[in-house]
């Protein structure tokens, strides 16, 4: 076990600069409202936390930021990745899990960075219904939550202002084959070429539906480890409730039908927390204002159990 201490630190990120609907940046305290933190104690853990990020400086400057290219928010996003990089790495160096709350992805680009550099052998899986790998020249719509991986990667077109400022391309932390994607059904064609061409191994919906989740989280973590049966490789979680089928949790920015299902996004989770090598979770896209109210409290309740999950909550 990485974290024996059973000692978590709850990162809060309400921001939503990297994708253009409002409410995203209210997922966070949605969350914590929802009792996450007396949940994970009640799990067994301590739990640190002491009020969310404070990104009211950055945010204010969001209808100043001009686009660069096509990217939307560029300084914006770059600077909240820049800070919640460091943040992550400090827990983790103190010995706590980070568990990052969104907020939307384009923080995964400071999570999983302060993640590597502390832990600089981890891998990543990615729960997601889309890739988010376009690059600065391959995404149609600019905004930044569809490219952190990319970035991560530090992928040709990612050699950008203000990014290479404090994560050059050069320097990237994560390798291809250090990525694993589960639940992809939304790819756009720039980001096909790329998975292809870097060779990057993404269970689909197909393949979920093909072998079944057990099949599919084995085999990830069997890639992974490099080798049936091994558990060993420190593992970064970064879980976009978006993978889950809209049914299931409605309220998120770009819901795509055929998801997971309940059992099976709780399945990866529970797998995941099993192997104890599980060194941080992102659990991110909660926007409670879209949908009904009804909706919302369910996507809710369904983030903080997906949490609960990776953190050791058991059925029997
Ligand atoms: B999310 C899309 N690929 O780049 C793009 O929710 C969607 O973090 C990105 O997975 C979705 O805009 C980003 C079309
Ligand atoms: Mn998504
Ligand atoms: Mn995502
Ligand atoms: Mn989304």
């Amino acid at each position: 076990k990485h974290y024996p201490a059973k000692s978590v630190s709850v990162i809060g990120c309400p921001f939503s600069g990297g994708q253009r609907r409002m409410g995203v940046d209210t997922g966070p305290n949605s969350l914590v409202e929802a009792g996450l933190i007396d949940q994970l104690k009640g799990l067994g853990w301590q739990v640190g936390f002491s009020g969310h990020q404070a990104f009211e400086d950055v945010n204010k400057e969001i209808a100043k930021d001009e686009d660069i290219g096509v990217m939307k928010n560029p300084r914006v996003v770059s600077e909240v990745s820049r800070r919640v990089a460091s943040v992550v790495e400090q827990h983790a160096r103190n010995g706590s899990m980070p568990l990052t709350l969104g907020g939307d992805h384009s923080l995964g680009l400071g999570t999983v960075t302060g993640s590597l550099r502390v832990h600089p052998d981890a891998a990543l899986i990615w729960v997601d219904a889309h890739a988010d790998i376009n690059t600065p020249e391959t995404t149609p719509s600019g905004n930044l939550h569809g490219c952190p991986v990319s970035f991560l990667l530090g992928l040709p077109g990612t050699d950008v202002e203000p990014f290479n400022k404090w994560t050059p391309p050069s320097k990237a932390l994560l390798k291809p084959n250090s990525v694993v994607y589960i639940g992809l059904r939304d790819v756009d064609s720039g980001e096909r070429k790329i998975l292809k061409e870097n060779n990057i191994k993404a269970f689909s919906m197909h393949e979920v539906d093909k072998y079944g989740i057990g099949k599919v989280v084995d085999m990830a973590l069997d890639y992974v480890n490099g080798g049936e049966g091994k558990r060993e490789r420190p593992i970064h979680l970064s879980f976009d409730v978006d993978a889950l089928d809209p049914s299931v949790a409605p309220s998120t920015g770009t819901p795509v039908r055929g998801g997971l299902t309940f059992r099976e996004g709780h399945y990866i989770c529970e797998a995941l927390y099993e192997t104890g090598t599980l060194i941080a979770m992102d659990l991110m896209e909660v926007n409670p204002s879209l949908m009904q109210e009804r909706d919302a409290e369910q996507t809710i309740a369904i983030g903080c159990s997906l949490i609960r999950s990776a953190f050791g909550e058991t059925l029997l």
